[in-house]
């Protein structure tokens, strides 16, 4: 059931995370989506957090950040 992606397109990934965490931390939360994604409107950012944000902390790792896009 693992969908992990590999080779260039974790590469993108990484850069895509990396471009959204801000700060550097290791973790995209709400706002830093927001700050990225300045157009999504904030119910669609809650919808992300509640189905990406597997583990329940508020923030995505990069973890989930790649199960949430890699799925399809
Ligand atoms: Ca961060
Ligand atoms: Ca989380």
């Amino acid at each position: 059931m693992s969908t992990e992606p590999t080779g260039e397109r974790l590469t993108e990934l990484r850069q895509e995370f990396a471009a959204i965490d801000t700060d550097g931390d290791g973790y995209i939360t709400e706002r830093e989506l927001g700050e990225r994604f300045p157009g999504l409107p904030a119910e669609a950012i809650g919808s992300l957090n509640r189905d990406g944000d597997s583990d329940g902390d508020g923030r995505f790792s990069f973890e989930e950040f790649v199960r949430l896009v890699a799925r399809d």
